[in-house]
Formats: C-alpha cells, sequence, structure tokens
C-alpha cells in the first residue's frame, strides 16, 4: 500500500470533503510502515475498505418552529465500520453539519472505539439544525422528526447513536422518546440517557475527566504532575465543563474557556465556584460565556477568538475541528507549554500537530485521549443489557482503567527510536490493527 497512492484516489473520488480526507491522510501516513508487514492485508485491499464508510443515510427533516413555520434541516447517520461490534458514535447539532464533518468523525470514531478495547464499532450522524436560540418545544419537536426517520437504521445492536456538539441529555431524552414510540421497546438504543431510564453515572462527566486522565498518564512519564500547572481550555461545553473539573481536582489551575464568540482569560484561575457559575450559563441559562468576564471583571476576547496566545503550562482544546493551527502551536510551544490533551476530535490542524512532534511536547489526539466518553458509553450499553447500574465509582474506575490501557496502548506502538512517544502514530496504529485482523477474519 502506497499511502499517497490510496489518498489521492479518495481525493479524487471525494474532492469536497476536505475535514475527511484530513482525518483519512493523518492515519494512512501513520500505520503505512506497519501496514507494509503484512501482506494479507493488502491482499484484502484492507485500506480502502477502511477508508471508505459501509453506508451513508442523508434524509430531509421536516419541522414545526414556535410561529408555526415549517422549517427543514438535513439529517445524516454515517455507519462506518461494525467489525468489532455494532455502530457507535454521537449525533451532532451545529450550523456547519455537513457529509465531510461526519465522514471524518465517523472515520475517526472506529479507531477511537477500537482502542477502548470494549466492541464497538465506528459510526456517527447529525444535522445542521442550529439547537442555538431554539426554544425547548422547537428542540423537542426537531428531535422527534430527525429520529422518524434516524429511527429505521439504528438498534441496540445494529446502530447505537450518543451525544456530541449541541446534542446533550436533552436531546437524547427526546430522541430516546420517539425512538421508543416508533419501536415499541424499551432498549439501550441511546446512550448518553437519563439516570432515571437507564443512563449511566458519569456518563456526563466521562469525557472531560478521560482527557484529563490521559493528561495524568503523559505527564506521568516525564515524572510530572498536574499540581500547580496552568491549563488552557477552549469552549465551554460538556467536555470542556468536566476536563476543568477534573483539572481542578487534580490541583491545576485553568486559566481559559470559551465558545464561539470568544474566550474568557482569568489570571486567578476559575476555580470551584465560578465553574459551578459556568455550569449554571451553559446548561440551564444556555448563556454566552462573555457573562463570566462580566461577572468576575476578566479579560475577554471576541471575535471568535482562540485561548492559545495566552501562556500556559498546558493546552486542552475541547471545541471542535481544527480550532487551533500550525502559528498558535507555535506560540504555546514558544510560552514554555509541555502538554496537549486534546478533548476535541482533530481540533489540532495537521500544521498544529507537526509543531507538536517536532518540538517533542507531550502531544495526545482526540481518538486517544478523548475515547473516556464513548468507553463510558459502551459500559452504558453493558448496564442496559444487563438491566443493572453501577455505581459512580465502579464506572469511574472502570473508566480510569480504560485511559490506562489506551495510553499503554499508544507507548506500545508509538515509541521512536530516541525513546519519544508518538502517540499519533501509537493511537493510529493500535487503532487499526484490531480492526484490520477482524475484518480480515471475516472475509470480504
Ligand atoms: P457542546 O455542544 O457541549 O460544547 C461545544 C463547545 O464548543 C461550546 O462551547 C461551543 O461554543 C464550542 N464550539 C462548537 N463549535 C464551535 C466552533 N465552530 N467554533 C468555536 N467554538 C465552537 O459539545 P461537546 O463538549 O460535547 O463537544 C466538544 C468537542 O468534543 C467536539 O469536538 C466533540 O466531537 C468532542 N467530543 C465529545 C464527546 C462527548 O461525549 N460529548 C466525546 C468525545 C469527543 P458555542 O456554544 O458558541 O457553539
Ligand atoms: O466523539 C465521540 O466519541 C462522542 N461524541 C461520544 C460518542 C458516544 O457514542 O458516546
Amino acid at each position: 500500500m502506497k499511502a499517497e497512492q490510496v489518498l489521492n484516489d479518495l481525493k479524487r473520488r471525494f474532492p469536497n470533503e476536505p475535514e475527511y480526507l484530513q482525518a483519512v491522510e493523518e492515519v494512512l501516513y501513520s500505520i503505512e510502515d506497519e501496514y507494509n508487514k503484512h501482506p494479507e492485508f493488502d491482499y484484502y485491499n484492507l485500506v480502502e475498505r477502511l477508508c471508505i464508510p459501509d453506508r451513508v443515510y442523508e434524509f430531509r427533516v421536516n419541522w414545526m418552529d414556535d410561529e408555526g413555520k415549517i422549517r427543514t434541516n438535513m439529517g445524516y447517520r454515517i455507519q462506518h465500520n461494525n467489525a468489532i461490534g455494532p455502530y457507535k458514535g454521537g449525533i451532532r447539532f451545529h450550523s456547519s453539519v455537513n457529509l465531510s464533518i461526519l465522514k471524518f468523525l465517523a472515520f475517526e470514531q472506529t479507531f477511537k472505539n477500537s482502542l477502548t478495547t470494549l466492541p464497538m464499532g465506528g459510526g456517527k450522524g447529525g444535522s445542521d439544525f442550529s439547537p442555538r436560540g431554539k426554544s425547548d418545544d422547537e428542540i423537542m419537536r426537531f428531535c422527534q422528526a430527525f429520529v422518524l426517520e434516524l429511527g429505521r437504521h439504528i438498534g441496540p445492536n445494529t446502530d447505537v447513536p450518543a451525544g456530541d456538539i449541541g446534542v446533550g441529555g436533552r436531546e437524547v431524552g427526546y430522541m430516546f422518546g420517539m425512538y421508543k414510540k416508533l419501536t415499541r421497546e424499551f432498549t439501550g438504543t441511546f446512550t448518553g440517557k437519563g439516570m432515571e431510564f437507564g443512563g449511566s453515572l458519569i456518563r456526563p462527566e466521562a469525557t472531560g475527566y478521560g482527557v484529563v486522565y490521559f493528561l495524568q498518564e503523559m505527564l506521568a512519564t516525564k515524572g510530572l504532575d498536574l499540581k500547580g500547572k496552568s491549563v488552557h481550555i477552549s469552549g465551554s461545553g460538556n467536555v470542556a465543563q468536566y476536563a476543568a473539573e477534573k483539572v481542578l481536582q487534580l490541583g491545576g489551575k485553568v486559566l481559559t474557556m470559551s465558545d464561539s464568540n470568544g474566550y474568557i482569560y482569568d489570571p486567578d484561575g476559575i476555580d470551584e465556584e465560578k465553574l459551578a457559575y459556568i455550569f449554571q450559563l451553559k446548561n440551564v441559562q444556555r448563556g454566552r460565556i462573555i457573562e463570566y468576564a462580566k461577572k468576575y471583571n476578566c479579560k475577554y476576547v471576541g471575535d471568535g477568538a482562540k485561548p492559545w496566545a495566552e501562556k500556559a503550562d498546558i493546552a486542552l482544546p475541547c471545541a471542535t475541528q481544527n480550532e487551533l493551527n500550525g502559528e498558535q502551536a507555535q506560540i504555546l510551544v514558544n510560552n514554555g507549554c509541555i502538554a496537549v490533551s486534546e478533548g476535541a476530535n482533530m481540533p489540532s490542524t495537521p500544521e498544529a500537530i507537526k509543531v507538536f512532534l517536532d518540538n517533542k511536547i507531550l502531544y495526545s489526539p482526540g481518538k486517544a485521549s478523548n475515547a473516556g466518553g464513548v468507553s463510558v458509553s459502551g459500559l452504558e450499553m453493558s448496564q442496559n443489557s444487563e438491566r443493572l447500574s453501577w455505581t459512580a465509582e465502579e464506572v469511574d474506575n472502570r473508566l480510569h482503567a480504560i485511559m490506562k490501557d489506551i495510553h499503554e496502548n499508544c507507548v506500545k506502538y508509538g515509541t521512536c527510536e530516541d525513546g519519544y512517544v508518538n502517540y499519533v502514530k501509537g493511537a493510529n496504529v493500535a487503532g487499526f490493527m484490531k480492526v484490520a485482523k477482524a475484518m480480515m477474519a471475516q472475509g470480504i
């Protein structure tokens, strides 16, 4: 297999899908050497079969807004690969959603889910519907209309959706409710459900906590820990909030958080009390992060600015794809940043990743460090299957063990001759090997 050739072919076939091609390019180049040690992989044309999703559903969603106006949005579900388990992955509601973005996310999810050690294939779905500014009733009607179409493609042993950007407990609840009506069955077809109807304790916390558990493992390889370290966090949604909570618990200092309008910089640190305000602001009031700067009288930079030019020891990008470019990565490194643990999916551009690797700082790609969310989704599926629920402590212990395991696997496959751990290579190769072997065993 020649990565360049495969990539050129995909570029010719899918020329209008830049995010998808970006994600594929990174994986192809990092698995090329390992892949070519196995001629049997090429015989089965595993590389192409792994890059192209099993199937893609695309549909129109009609719903009625509060003024009685009929609105239309696009809906999608990408079932990327089910070699090691049912398709599994989140649903994103955001105005930017398109086929390219969901295909990149479903592709990444396949490797991420493989890394979790749990039996889950990869998928992703969503809509260009924007929940921003919509009433609760509108959100409910949209979720119901979306599931009217999506419902026929999913199932507890087929494809199990969950949350992502713009989709949290409220949206999962509405989607689950509609799905239950359509099928007349109570099954674990969605994860991230409410605690009263089959949700798992620690699922809301899981992605953010996992990002920090992974960071702890990386720091430990250098004999370091989080105590006293300053941390940049981007985003102020689910992942960012719980990453911040865990950083505080471990003695770190969170300096920044953001939303798509801009970021706040609090030199005194966002402490527990201020973080509780952010939880309230974002999850209940559904307000903007600028309100924090007004309340605590700290710096706010608008116009969609990112926090990376401020000085900190550690960066946790937890908002969205391509939110950290090469130039910003260089500023982080010049300012003495020692570690970047990604909470979002593909937040660093290829140029930014190159800067991190060239400077040999601790850098983990999202598919490794944000795998805690889907891992606890996998644990939610197990609990639903056995019709039991585990304690928060048990789920958290399992989450912690899974993040350690993923870290170990990255070290195993990503350690270079000079001892530097390339977590990008480690995660891609480790994730790939399991899926590849499963696909080979199952024939074409
Ligand atoms: P939320 O919707 O809860 O929060 C998203 C945050 O990112 C918000 O602060 C949002 O700001 C900001 N954001 C979203 N889009 C953009 C954009 N285009 N530019 C700038 N800021 C943006 O989502 P999550 O916290 O769940 O997801 C964050 C990231 O983590 C995503 O990349 C997601 O794929 C990834 N992830 C999520 C998991 C989960 O379990 N939820 C699991 C693994 C990864 P605003 O409110 O202004 O839009
Ligand atoms: O990107 C992700 O891993 C998620 N949004 C979580 C997926 C899941 O099925 O819990």
